[in-house]
């Protein structure tokens, strides 16, 4: 080994070798000095969070001028103090630091962020982000049925349509009007994409595709991620072949080709990211129905508080945190009556005093705010465990941890063992292998479908920032990426006046969305790993496969997620998601496992009905700038 290292190579693997047996007195001044800055910078830095946290907040939840404004002077003010500790920062050369973890500390804070820009370029930039948000969370459109009711807000009304409507042209309806309001923020995202590739320059990196994946801590990240995606391809070739087939049956095959991409309209959710509202129409076994737990929540009462305790239970259950007062107190867990506008998307928020946490929902009774519920309490609870951590470190192991920790909950609660647990679903309904391949379905009708979605919002923007799209071809290269990697097709035609990524709030608010796709595979990791210990899973025993497991109540699974949440950012996530898998890579097996007996159903029900995997050509177009321009030219000239 050693004649391949260079000398200096070799001395200096030497060096740190030692380094390991240094004993405290041994640690240089320029060490010595660089953690007593940290402690300076931690109290400062927390602090200042504070007030950044509260007055984002105070916007988010009333969207008014006047909270803008604050918001916007408390950012530029933070900002300007963000520089001055980062000065302090980078003048050590921490590179050479002995403790890894001071290094670690160090190489975070020599990231600063878009607080890197001068002031007046840093406040557009928040000010755009600001602006498209406000714009997607207070869109109104007019109803189908009835024109002159122009109040149908995103949630619940338009949500609403779009799960519970089966007439098409009501849903291609809201579809369009909901891409019509908020393609005006074209020109806002070209500024954004401007402005955010030089915060990025400025923290040198090439551009924002660098910066956004540099949490992965991986320069081959983008690479592994494709290859991922390679692994769980075939078995969404095979869901999306049976969703169509069986749509063509329900809407006919006017409106679904049977070689075609699937009209995205009609797949049950405003972006087709889950199809799980087409449930109830493609069921493998019809007659065993008994999976509608909105029906349930809604038969025994549920209030939006009650869902928000049952999900707290289940994290008790495993001896993770309960929420504290402050959450109980300050969350706002229900649309507000007021008139005061809101940004609706659900988050969960830090206000990095180990006491105040909180969730912003506008919870509607049904199954998808039980989960929404799960999903923003499992960023809680991951707050909660790492808050003793310092502030630099009080974040995820990558941003795909932080997705995960409330759906590896929502994975065992999913369960039909647990459904009939908690009163979900019928204690009448006996076990059968009917019911639980319905019930494996409708969970890859929300995470296999959703896959390829998440990697194509990111392809899309990727490209955006780096170039190869400019705003000339915008809207056309999101529908390519929509076509071909998910396979669907938009109602109409589309052209370049319309920029239908904008419909989607993580394209306004400046939010990553590779983050969904690493955590679609790592919570099946993750609750895997967590069944094994509970030994609620046995790879060798038909009697415990994994899609059958529930983790409640089992404390030794509790406590091997609560030591990797405790960890926070402070090490690289491989180590972090070692502690719980004892594997070190993102690999789509768990996911696998978890649908092998789905995907054989699915295969054979595909071959038997002769249906087709894969699609061909879209019937809708996307009309180039270009040739836009043409098109109106030759109608001009024909007149
Ligand atoms: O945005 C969210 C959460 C907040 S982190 C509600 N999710 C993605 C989405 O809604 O598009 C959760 C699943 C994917
Ligand atoms: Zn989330």
């Amino acid at each position: 080994m050693i004649s391949v290292l260079s000398f200096p190579t070799f001395l200096f693997e030497v060096l740190l070798w030692c380094n390991i047996y240094a004993t405290d007195d041994l640690i240089p001044d320029q060490e010595l000095s660089a953690t007593s800055l940290l402690e300076t910078l931690n109290a400062r830095g927390t602090l200042r969070t504070q007030l950044q946290v509260l007055a984002e907040w105070n916007y988010k939840t009333n969207i008014s001028e006047e909270t803008l404004k604050k918001q916007l002077e408390v950012s530029k003010q933070i900002a300007k103090e963000n520089k001055e500790d980062w000065l302090q920062a980078i003048k050590y050369n921490w590179r050479s630091f002995k403790d890894p973890t001071l290094r670690r500390r160090f190489m975070k804070y020599s990231i600063l962020g878009a607080s890197a820009l001068p002031e007046d370029k840093y406040v557009a930039l928040q000010k755009i982000v600001d602006d498209m948000q406000a714009i997607y969370s207070t869109s109104k459109i007019c109803d189908f049925k009835n024109p002159n009711k122009c109040d149908l807000s995103l949630e619940p009304e338009i949500v609403e349509i779009m799960t519970n409507s089966r007439d098409p042209e009501e849903l291609k309806h809201v579809w369009v009007e909901w891409r019509n309001k908020n393609k005006v923020v074209k020109d806002m995202y070209k500024k954004y994409v401007e402005l955010s590739n030089e915060v990025a320059r400025l923290n040198n990196f090439t551009d924002n595709v660098q910066y956004w994946l540099f949490g992965y801590e991986d320069s081959k990240f983008r690479v592994k991620i494709a290859h991922v995606w390679e692994d769980i391809e075939p078995l969404y070739l095979q869901l999306h072949a049976y969703v169509r087939f069986k749509l063509r049956e329900f809407y006919g095959e006017n409106v679904v080709m049977e070689k075609g991409p699937i009209p995205a309209h009609l797949l049950g959710n405003m972006w087709a990211q889950s199809w799980i509202s087409v449930l109830n129409f493609t069921l493998p076994y019809p007659e065993q129905q008994a999976l509608d737990v909105t029906k349930e929540l809604l038969k025994q009462g549920y209030t939006a508080k009650r869902i928000f305790k049952l999900a707290e239970s289940f994290f008790v259950s495993l001896n993770l945190s309960a929420m504290t007062p402050l959450f109980w107190k300050k969350s706002v867990l229900e649309k507000p009556t007021d008139g005061r506008e809101i940004v609706c998307h659900a988050s969960a928020w830090d206000f990095f005093d180990g006491k105040d946490y909180r969730i912003k929902q506008c919870t509607t009774i049904d199954e998808k705010s039980l989960k929404t519920a799960h999903h923003e309490m499992g960023h809680i609870q991951y707050y909660m465990q790492y808050k003793d951590q310092p502030y630099i470190f009080r974040d995820g192991a990558n941003p795909g941890f932080h997705e995960a920790v409330g759906d590896v909950m929502i994975l065992s609660v999913s369960s039909t063992k647990h459904l009939k647990r908690i009163g979900l679903m019928s204690r009448k309904q006996p076990d059968n292998d009917d019911l639980e391949l319905n019930n494996l379905y409708k969970i890859a009708l929300e995470k296999v479908a959703f896959l390829p979605y998440s990697y194509v919002m990111d392809l899309w923007r990727w490209s955006v920032f780096e170039r190869k799209t400019t705003p000339k071809n915008y809207n056309c290269k999101w529908w390519h990426y929509r076509n071909t990697i998910q396979g669907i097709e938009p109602p109409v035609n589309r052209n370049e006046d319309d920029f239908d990524p904008a419909a989607k709030y993580h394209t306004v608010a400046d939010v990553s969305y590779l983050r969904y796709f690493v955590s679609t595979v790592i919570q099946f990791q993750f609750h895997l790993a967590a069944c094994r210990i509970a030994g609620k899973y046995d790879p060798n025993d038909p009697q415990k496969p994994l899609h059958k497991c529930d983790i409640y109540k089992n404390k030794k699974a509790g406590n091997a997620i609560g030591k990797m949440l405790r960890m926070g950012s402070s090490r690289p996530w491989r180590d972090a998601m070692e502690v719980l898998t004892g594997e070190r890579k993102i690999n789509a097996s768990g996911l696998l496992t978890y649908f092998e007996p789905l995907r054989k159903w699915l295969e054979n029900e595909n071959r038997k009905n002769n249906v087709y995997v894969g699609w061909e050509k879209p019937r809708t177009k996307c009309i180039k700038k270009g040739s836009q321009r043409r098109n109106l030219l030759k109608k001009y000239l024909n007149k």
